[in-house]
């Protein structure tokens, strides 16, 4: 079975102003479809096929590029559109608001960290909220399509949240205003998806 581009769930315009449109229909339709169709060329035939993204990843061969690359990048933006729907998006409450207080002292204490991550990721990659399976939640970030399942790679936890900070995600409208684009980023996330995510690992 191989694996399929998601749907995103909601319109291209659905994120104005923040995200507009025209980068949501290239991002999703061409820079996700690509990684979703490169990763099912690299692993066909192999002993990969069949499994799921988590396992794939968790037990990667860093060594193995394409997998690497495109089952990052697969997994990645699958996440960034749950994490970005604008739909039920609820507040920050509950276990998880909890585990970010005792971590960054407050939902603003996160953000700032989250966003000093993102800002000062250098190049293409990504920054994360993560939690561990004891309930602890740490932001890291990584480079290219790597992400914490991967072997040696952050902060080691499960990604909850994750912001892509290729140009490729803000370019058309913040062109190099990436401070910008997190400051719209973390106005939309939903947190009810969050929360989902974080009480799934940590039970
Ligand atoms: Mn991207």
């Amino acid at each position: 079975m191989a694996f399929e581009l998601p749907q995103l769930g909601y319109a291209h315009d659905a994120l104005e102003p923040h995200i507009d449109a025209k980068t949501m229909e290239i991002h999703h339709g061409k820079h996700h479809n690509g990684y979703t169709n490169k990763l099912n060329a690299a692993i066909e035939g192999t002993d990969l096929a069949g499994k799921s993204i988590e396992d794939i990843l968790t037990g990667l061969d860093m060594n193995n590029g394409a997998v690497r690359n495109n089952g990052g990048g697969f997994y990645n933006h699958c996440l960034y559109w749950e994490v970005l729907n604008p739909n039920d998006k609820g507040r920050l409450s509950g276990a998880l608001l909890e585990a970010i207080n005792k971590a960054f002292g407050s939902k603003e204490g996160f953000e700032e960290k989250f966003a000093a991550a993102a800002k000062t990721r250098f190049g293409s990659g990504w920054a994360w909220l993560c939690a561990h399976k004891d309930g602890t939640v740490e932001v890291c970030s990584s480079a290219n399509q790597d992400n914490p399942l991967m072997p040696g790679i952050g902060c080691g936890g499960t990604p909850i949240l994750g912001i892509d900070v290729w140009e490729h995600a803000y370019y058309l409208n913040y062109q190099n205003r990436r401070p910008d684009y997190v400051t719209g980023f973390l106005s939309l996330v939903n947190w009810n998806v969050v929360e989902k995510k974080y009480e799934a690992l940590v039970g």
